[in-house]
């Protein structure tokens, strides 16, 4: 099944490439986030082509080249392995990858495909949760282990917008190298001092950015596997972006969005955020001719 970003026409030139990823191995709750990225590209072509905040049109800019929804393996190491195929082919072709899930599991798939790319990058990781538990479930690789794993495999990680982590996790962070935390409240509190550390930790460095719809407030995003209150707001996560797509992002995921039946409230929020993404890529391309 195939459908387009904005409903476009694939471009030959594209820059960037829109994957999706409809990954749901481990998810905790009910079930769903493997639709997710279908949805979410259904409703893309019905918001504005036009950004009016960088007066830009990312479509005319960039040129866009969508993946069809790729049916994935029963086994959770291939469909991983299939994922990060889809991505090295991107990536391959110099497109921008933008990976939509699907569970969180999907960072993984998109970081190893990376790896082949870029000799070193770090992690900006936005979420609720921590993701950093050893094991979940008596597996290792989930949606709740998933940035544990990638850090393991040597990127520094940033996590932001987080108020809900086990015991075992908290414990975990005082004693873990590289791993550094922005809670929920403190995004709330002192939003000056975060942008201040997310470009401590982004100079001179390659960045990853994963996105877990859950970070934003339930209220944005309530079709979310595990929605927690407090979480940050439209503009905060914007301004978040924008900040990094200034220093060297290398690719980024929107993972987590679980439709619901009765709106398409998180659809909407998630295909819109993308399309900033895209925005302040544009921006980026017309500045310094290159995006990476
Ligand atoms: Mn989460």
């Amino acid at each position: 099944m195939k459908v387009n970003f904005l409903g476009l026409p694939d471009e030959q030139n594209a820059r960037v490439a829109l994957i999706p990823a409809p990954l749901e191995f481990t998810t905790s709750w009910k079930k769903g986030t493997k639709e997710a990225p279908l949805e979410i590209l259904k409703v893309s072509p019905n918001i504005e082509f036009f950004d009016e905040e960088t007066r830009t049109e990312p479509a005319l800019i960039l040129g866009f080249y969508t993946y069809p929804v790729q049916e994935l393996s029963n086994s959770l190491e291939q469909a991983i392995d299939e994922i990060s195929h889809t991505v090295k082919s991107a990536l391959i072709k110099k497109l921008f990858p933008i990976v939509i899930g699907g569970e969180h599991t999907v960072s993984l798939a998109v970081v190893k495909a990376l790896e082949n790319f870029f000799e070193n990058f770090k992690v900006i990781h936005l979420d609720a949760h921590l993701d950093q538990r050893d094991k979940y479930l008596n597996t290792q690789i989930n949606h709740a282990t998933v940035m544990r794993r990638i850090l393991e495999r040597g990127h520094p990680v940033l996590s932001i917008g987080i108020r809900s982590c086990s015991k075992e996790e908290y414990e975990f962070l005082n004693s873990a190298e590289n791993l550094e935390v922005i809670w929920a409240e403190e995004v709330h509190q002192n939003f000056p001092q975060v942008l201040k550390k997310i470009e401590d930790f982004s100079q001179n460095s390659k960045i990853y950015l994963s996105f877990d719809m859950d970070v934003f407030d339930p209220a944005l995003a309530p079709g979310v596997g595990t929605p927690e209150p407090g979480g940050i707001s439209w503009y905060q996560a914007l301004q978040i972006l924008k900040l990094v797509v200034k220093y060297s992002l290398i690719g980024f995921d929107l993972v987590e969005v679980m439709p619901l039946p009765c709106h398409q409230i998180t659809e909407y929020t998630a295909v819109r955020l993308i399309f900033k993404l895209c925005a302040y890529l544009s921006e980026k391309y017309e500045r310094t001719g290159t995006l990476f």
